[in-house]
């Protein structure tokens, strides 16, 4: 029997999730918190924490046959069930690895300054949200909570493991696990147009996936029937909330608006939509 969550001890906290330590094991759990413009929102979405916790459950066990990760078990407390997973403490790489399919974000801006990306040159003439000629790894270090990751080249990110050839395996990992992924989406109409793994060693593996995966959390998913380059795109998960947070009127700084009923109602649906979409389950 999985003890209560009130029994546990408190591992590292979020923004929108926590972890805890069970024996050996760490429980990772999602709560029902967005955030928008880098800011928590005081209004819980229903049911987000269990549609990216049953997500990433999906990615895990059908990504097994490209790389191990530390999924254990269902088995939580009752009162996080369906939105925690028990997972193998790992010795965790400090590099964030990142795969970007398309020019968005920190990769766009960098790419508009420098025509590279991470150090990786790009053709000229590129647009954002441009499907790039083939998926990048891009690097980067976790930054200090409220701070944004930092972008680094191959060679800075080596030096960070300590190892160049574990370096090499987890660039291999990161691509395979990307392609494998936005190919899976792409077949049913989202697009992922970057994401971010985790990863750590265990006694038998160096490389072995961690966090949370390919969630839209951790990763930027479009709907690809809106999907035009030249501009930025339509989130299809909280294109609601930012829509209606950009009429509000309000300027980012803590702490964000009550969002309305209807707000949250299709913001859910969208966030279900995602999931059912990707797995073929139902919530
Ligand atoms: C980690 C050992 O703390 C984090 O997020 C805040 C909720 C990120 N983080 C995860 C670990 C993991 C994982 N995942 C693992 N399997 N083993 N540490 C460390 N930081």
């Amino acid at each position: 029997m999985p003890p209560a969550l009130a029994d546990l001890r408190l591992h590292s906290s979020g923004k929108v999730r926590e972890m805890y330590e069970v024996e050996d094991d760490l429980l990772m759990v999602a709560s029902d918190r967005i955030s928008a413009y880098d800011v928590v929102l005081p209004t819980p979405i229903p049911d987000k924490g269990r549609v990216l916790t049953q997500m990433s459950l999906f990615w895990f066990e059908t990504t097994g046959e490209i790389v191990p990760n530390h999924f254990v078990s269902e088995d939580v407390p009752d009162e996080v069930a369906g939105r925690a997973l028990r997972v193998q403490r790992l010795e965790m790489h400090p590099v964030e690895c990142v795969a970007r399919g398309y020019l968005s974000g920190s990769g766009w801006r960098e790419y508009r300054e420098t025509g590279a990306v991470c150090g990786i040159e790009l053709p000229d003439g590129l647009n954002e949200s441009d499907r790039l000629p083939e998926p990048i790894f891009t690097p980067a270090t976790k930054a200090e909570l409220g701070e944004h990751d930092e972008n680094i080249d191959f060679e800075r990110a080596a030096e960070l493991i300590g190892d160049r050839a574990l370096m090499e395996e987890l660039r291999r990992a990161t691509l395979e696990l990307y392609e494998h992924a936005a190919r899976h989406a792409a077949e049913r109409g989202i697009i992922i147009a970057d994401t971010k793994f985790e990863f750590g060693a265990s006694a038998g593996a160096e490389v072995v996936l961690a966090d949370e995966v390919l969630t839209p959390d951790s990763s930027r998913f479009w709907p690809a029937d809106d999907y035009a380059p030249g501009r930025s795109q339509a989130s299809f998960d909280k294109q609601y909330v930012r829509d209606w947070l950009d009429r509000s009127g309000w300027d980012h700084t803590p702490p964000g608006p009550e969002l309305p009923d209807d707000v949250v109602a299709n913001t859910r649906a969208k966030y279900v939509e995602a999931y059912e979409r990707i797995s073929g389950r139902a919530l």
